[in-house]
C-alpha cells in the first residue's frame, strides 16, 4: 500500500511539473500589497497529495507565494495543525487575523475559491 502511495505520488509530482501552469502577474505596487497580506497565510501541506498539488497549482496561477509547512517532514507543523484545525488533514490554509485567531481552511476547493476571490489578478 505504502509502494502504491508513493508510485503515485511520484505521478502526481511527474504531471504537475511537465504541466506547470504560468505564473500570473500584477504591477509590482499591487504584487508587494498582496504578498504583503500573504504573511498571515500558511498553507499546511505534504508535497505528493494531489488535493495539495491543486491548492498549489492554483497558487501559481494566482502568483500568490504563500508559506507552505509540510505536516510531515515537521512535527511541529503536524501537531500546530492538529491542535488548531481539529484534524490532520491536508490542505489547511491557516489565515491568522489581526485580533488574534486563527482561521483553519480545509478543503482544496473552498481554499482555491478563497484564494480566487480575495487575491485576483488584473483583469
Ligand atoms: N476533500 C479533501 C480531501 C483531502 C484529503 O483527502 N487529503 C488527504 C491527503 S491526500 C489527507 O489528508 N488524508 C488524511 C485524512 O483524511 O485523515 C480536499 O479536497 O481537500
Amino acid at each position: 500500500m505504502k509502494a502504491v502511495r508513493w508510485i503515485l505520488g511520484l505521478i502526481v509530482m511527474a504531471l504537475h511539473f511537465l504541466t506547470l501552469p504560468r505564473r500570473g502577474k500584477r504591477t509590482p505596487q499591487h504584487q508587494q500589497q498582496v504578498e504583503e497580506a500573504l504573511r498571515s497565510h500558511s498553507l499546511y501541506q505534504l508535497p505528493t497529495c494531489p488535493f495539495c498539488v491543486k491548492v498549489r497549482r492554483a497558487m501559481r496561477r494566482l502568483n500568490l507565494p504563500i508559506e507552505l509547512r509540510d505536516v510531515r517532514a515537521d512535527g511541529r507543523h503536524r501537531q500546530d495543525l492538529i491542535n488548531g484545525g481539529g484534524k490532520m488533514k491536508v490542505p489547511c490554509l491557516r489565515i491568522d487575523h489581526e485580533d488574534g485567531h486563527s482561521e483553519w481552511m480545509y478543503e482544496s476547493d473552498e481554499i482555491v475559491s478563497y484564494l480566487q476571490r480575495r487575491f485576483p489578478l488584473e483583469p
